[in-house]
């Protein structure tokens, strides 16, 4: 049986939004939640807000979520104000739901979530200008910096061990032992590539627990179209995508960047031999981020931005893998090897960081 149509007036209808509902669009973004523009007139002003139905498979507790959500970006508003800069335009405004709360749950159990729209922005799924990917590293060293005194005994763990690479190493042994999806005959070079690299998995979570890289409240998700750009002045106004703020490590939100923006080609570009690192992205990105986030950071998580671009990259090659194993039950696909295409050009590119790890080595050191 298809599944019925979501009702999107009667949900929008929750939130007491401004005007009249005149319409609503898809947004194809993202491999988790799903997303729609409202339109709405306001006596002949036009306005518009974001929709998000909450994949409550993956964050199981819509209210903790919310509350680490809306409990963020009020801080990260107080900032904007206190520095004079526009607080509509530089992070989320959730919008509360007339029953109380930042979310509504369907009679069918779906949670929903509004925000306003912020205008005259774009956002990026591939990267041509080194420019905007300096502009992206600013943005997320800005983001740590004004978390840096964000109470993080406040936040919960929307997703346990979501950056454990030892823990999603373990999830990939269950998945090869498993076979749930009966495709480990296809994946066998992937699977050895993944299993070769098993020591590199223990690097940063052995610094964890020796008190060597301090827990921060990082995004954990920086993937480039996680920021919205200013459509004049190309800089990163605003990060979105909270749903994994948590304690963290700020390699984490580098490697993420790196492994998704400074990559020649598309997170799910079927011919691999276009995957390669741009070691000029690359010098762009750290150039922004440790501008502005430098002086906040240890020697010791200057040393390991290098290595954590290559380690975040295979973490989500292996998390993708298992999940073509366990037959794509996490992240969306449109095709059935939608996860190991996205698994083949993670590994790709890990391959070519360990040939330029040394440049990047370099280049690194040049910005500290
Ligand atoms: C997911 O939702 P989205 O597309 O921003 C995933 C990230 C992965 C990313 C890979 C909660 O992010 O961890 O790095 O896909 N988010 C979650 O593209 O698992
Ligand atoms: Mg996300």
């Amino acid at each position: 049986m298809a599944n019925k149509p979501f009702d999107i007036v009667g949900i929008s209808d929750q939130f007491g939004l401004k005007g009249d509902f005149t319409g609503y669009e898809k947004i194809n973004n993202g491999h988790i939640n799903s997303t729609f523009t409202l339109f709405f007139d306001d006596n002949g002003k036009s306005r518009k807000y974001v929709l998000q139905r909450i994949n409550t498979g993956i964050f199981t507790d819509p209210e903790k979520l919310m509350s680490n959500i809306v409990g963020v970006t009020e801080h990260i508003r107080g900032k904007m104000r206190e520095s004079g800069k526009d607080t509509k335009r530089t992070t989320l405004r959730f919008r509360p739901c007339k029953e109380g709360g930042y979310y509504f749950k369907d009679e069918s159990g779906n949670c929903w979530r509004v925000y306003d729209y912020i205008d005259d922005v774009y956002t990026c799924n591939i990267i041509d200008s080194a420019e905007v990917f300096c502009n992206a590293g600013i943005a997320f060293g800005d983001f740590q910096n004004n978390l840096a005194d964000y109470d993080s005994t406040q936040l919960h763990e929307t997703i346990e061990n979501f950056h454990n690479t030892v823990s999603r190493f373990a999830d990939l042994n269950k998945a090869i032992l498993e076979n749930r999806s009966g495709r480990l005959n296809n994946v066998r070079e992937e699977v050895d590539f993944a299993l070769e690299r098993e020591p590199d998995t223990h690097v940063l979570v052995d610094l964890i627990e020796k008190g060597e890289l301090p827990l921060r409240v990082t995004h954990n998700d920086t993937k480039l179209n996680n920021i919205l750009f200013d459509n004049t002045s190309n800089k990163g106004i605003c990060i979105i995508d909270l749903d994994t703020v948590m304690p963290g490590l700020s390699l984490y939100d580098f490697g993420d960047s790196i492994r998704f923006g400074a990559n020649t080609a598309a997170e799910d570009e079927q011919d691999v031999s276009k995957v390669s690192l741009s070691l000029e992205l690359y010098e762009a990105y750290v150039k922004g981020y440790l501008s502005s986030a430098k002086d906040a950071l240890t020697d010791c998580e200057k040393e390991y931005l290098p290595f954590s671009a290559k380690l975040m990259t295979y973490e989500c090659g292996i998390r993708f893998l298992t999940d073509y194993l366990n037959g794509d039950t996490y992240f969306k696909t449109e095709y059935p090897e939608h996860n190991l295409v996205r698994c083949r050009t993670q590994f790709a590119l890990v391959a070519d960081m360990e040939k330029k790890m040394d440049k990047m080595v370099e280049i690194t050191k040049k910005y500290c």
